[in-house]
């Protein structure tokens, strides 16, 4: 069996619940400057659609808020820092936990020798802070063997730059690896890297088309809350180890038989 040599791991929605809390940073950022906007859990998973933070922001302003005074690039350079700050505040707060079977399937990987790195749109002081508060004891930072974060990729998921970015750094074939994404546009951006993916989707991305996945779950599980499989071969598994990525990674390899 072909085995992958390295798991590269999305941020948000993936190794946590994080969106939320943006959601909740994005709001309290618009509330102190009393523009009166809100984004509920409705618009905000609309406006997920868009990567990045920033880019979000803009799209928002360009399409919803057309009658707004001033130049959205310019409101949202002022905004986004600050959103930022609030969103760490959340993160220091323990206000995100890991999804279920992450910090388990993060040990297991170190402990069979998998390169383990990350690839993610999101602000680069956001992965730190959430890596070391919530990873920190099982791989340190200096230990992850790729960061690649919102502000390395010219062009974010689901155009494939941060793959490629992660390729490059970790000089590993697409082929010798395996991505785990959350959403359409993460799982789309690895597959035009080339990368088999493998997808745990979340509240805000069910729903999303994950064409091309090696398997969709409800989330990686453990000895106490089993996984679901939504899609793709389940291997009878009751919750996901390295053993059961080998598996997928290897599925993903081989061309699918359906049309
Ligand atoms: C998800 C994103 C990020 C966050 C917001 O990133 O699109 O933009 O929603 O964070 P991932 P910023 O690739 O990890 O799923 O405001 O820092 O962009
Ligand atoms: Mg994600």
């Amino acid at each position: 069996m072909t085995q992958p040599k390295a798991l590269l791991w999305d941020v948000d929605g993936t190794l946590a619940d994080t969106e939320e809390a943006h959601r909740a940073a994005f709001n309290q950022t618009f509330e102190e400057v009393g523009f009166g906007w809100h984004w509920d859990q409705e618009t905000y998973r609309e406006l997920l659609r868009v990567a990045g933070g920033r880019e979000r922001m803009e799209h928002y302003i360009r399409t919803c808020q057309k009658d707004h005074v001033g130049d959205p690039a310019e409101i949202v350079r002022g905004l986004h820092p600050r959103k930022t700050e609030i969103y760490n505040e959340l993160l220091r707060a323990g206000k995100v936990a890991l999804r279920s079977g992450v910090l388990r399937l993060v040990q297991e990987a170190k402990a069979a020798g998998l390169i383990q790195a990350v690839v993610t749109t999101t602000t680069s002081v956001n992965v730190r802070t959430l890596l070391e508060q919530e990873l920190g004891e099982i791989v340190k930072w200096g230990e992850w063997a790729a960061i690649v974060d919102g502000g390395d990729a010219q062009n974010k998921k689901p155009a494939p730059d941060a793959y490629l970015i992660a390729l490059n750094r970790l000089k590993l074939a697409p082929t010798e690896c395996l991505a785990i994404e959350d959403s359409e546009n993460g799982a789309k951006s690895a597959r035009a890297a080339g990368i088999p993916v493998l997808v745990t989707q979340n509240d805000y991305t069910v729903g999303d088309d994950f064409t091309g996945a090696v398997a969709v779950l409800d989330c990686f599980g453990g000895p106490k809350r089993h996984c679901r499989v939504l899609e793709g071969p389940d291997f009878g598994v009751k919750y996901v180890r390295v053993e059961e990525l080998r598996q997928w990674h290897e599925t993903g390899l081989t061309p699918s038989t359906s049309p």
